[in-house]
């Protein structure tokens, strides 16, 4: 799948270098157009994949490169101004042959939070390709500005993108380690989840096409109609291939192992389900999902494959389910990706807006608060001027 990558901010710059990184790594060759967009200038000259020329620094006239310090009104305002610019470097990259854009921001701070839902609407009303973002929410710990960015970004985002893909700050921090300590291990996360979902109809090997292809029209259509989306991944260590002459009994042996296989790869789509997900909710509320699993060929299996099928279209409220196989000898594990789209049950998401409406409310009443105590310091008899 041919993403238009966009990092929007220093969260999403951050996570689009590291993804970059890692496809170099992989050597997968598939090819990704992408663009970081900053008001920091530091933010950007820290990227260290994303080539220099895919670098743009934004809101020069207003915030001289300092970033916007977590202001999101100010971030979707220079966003705004200076969109004639982004469109057009978006355009200059070449779009034909893309099959859809996907923003990444932090949404709890200020450049990419007010500025990826500005790209969306613009995005949205340009093209034909779906636009998705992915949307990070911010631990609890971040406090009440945080929430209240994040809460203003993801109404705004839900308006104009075809999806929002969430992953929860607060829901992955590391034990131990304090939250920008587990940022990098957050980030490594997101890029593997987003690294398969870019293999979805793009295989790398001569020979290797799965037996259930998932290709870009299927997760667009898993995606379609809008909402939000969670993530789950799991992944197994593949085993070597048994020799077969170590088992004597002929083909009642080879279906026993059959039907073992068949029982890891479900067991590794029931545990990508319900385990850790990229935002927790409730799987049963998603209206689509998409299984998507890769691995050694020897390893994968239709029969496991479909079980786990019609194990998700019995657990999710909508029916429709799609499943698909992708082989690789690039990787010893078995790796299973579910996207449950149209979640609705997103507790978090909920927490936000009680928080947001809160900052909001408290914030109004503290400003009137201490303009009244400011104003009785003056003598009454004083007249204003106006
Ligand atoms: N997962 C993850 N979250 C991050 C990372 N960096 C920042 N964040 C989160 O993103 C939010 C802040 O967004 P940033 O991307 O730093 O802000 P920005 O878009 O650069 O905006 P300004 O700095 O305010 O101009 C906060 O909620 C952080 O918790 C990161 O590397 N990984
Ligand atoms: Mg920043």
């Amino acid at each position: 799948m041919r993403f238009f990558m966009v990092g929007f901010g220093q969260a999403g710059g951050k996570i689009l270098d590291l993804f970059l990184e890692r496809e170099k790594k992989v050597g997968s060759g598939i090819e990704i157009k992408t663009l970081a967009i900053n008001s920091a200038r530091t933010d950007l000259m820290g990227l260290k994949y994303v080539p220099k020329e895919n670098r743009i620094l934004i809101g020069q006239t207003i915030v001289k490169g300092h970033g916007v310090g977590t202001d999101n009104k100010l971030g979707a305002k220079i966003a705004q101004e200076d969109m004639e610019t982004i469109l057009s470097e978006i355009d200059n990259r070449g779009t034909h042959e893309i099959d859809a854009f996907l923003i990444i921001a932090g949404l709890g701070g200020g450049t990419g939070s007010g500025g990826a839902p500005v790209l969306a609407k613009y995005l949205s009303e340009m093209y034909s390709e779906p636009v998705y973002a992915v949307g990070i929410l911010p631990a609890p710990e971040e406090g009440k500005l945080y929430s209240l960015n994040a809460a203003r970004s993801m109404i705004s985002l839900l308006k104009y993108v075809d999806n929002l893909i969430l992953i929860d700050n607060g829901a992955w921090k590391f034990e131990g380690l304090s939250l920008k300590e587990s940022f990098n291990r957050i980030n490594r996360e997101i890029v593997v989840r987003l690294a398969l979902l870019v293999r979805a109809g793009e295989p790398l090997e001569e020979g290797m096409v799965g037996e259930m292809v998932v290709d870009s029209s299927e997760v667009i259509n898993t995606f379609r109609g809008g909402g939000i989306s969670s993530i789950g991944y799991s992944t197994s260590i593949a085993e070597p291939e048994p020799k077969r002459k170590l088992f004597p009994f002929g083909k009642k042996k080879d279906r026993l192992m059959e039907d073992d296989k068949a029982i890891k790869i479900a067991t590794l789509v029931r545990r990508a389900t319900l385990g850790r997900l990229s935002v927790p909710c409730n799987p049963k509320s998603a209206e689509r999902a998409l299984v998507l699993v890769a691995g050694p060929p020897e390893q994968l299996d239709r029969k496991g494959l479909e079980k786990a099928k019609l194990w998700l279209e019995d657990l999710i409220a909508g029916v429709e389910v799609r499943a698909g196989d992708y082989p690789t000898r690039r990787t010893e594990h078995v790796a299973a990706l579910v996207i449950l789209a149209n979640v609705t049950e997103v507790p978090r998401v909920r927490e936000l807006q009680r928080l947001a409406a809160e900052a909001k409310e408290e914030a109004e009443d503290a400003e009137r608060m201490r303009i009244e105590k400011t104003l009785t310091l003056f003598d009454e008899d004083i007249e204003p001027l106006i």
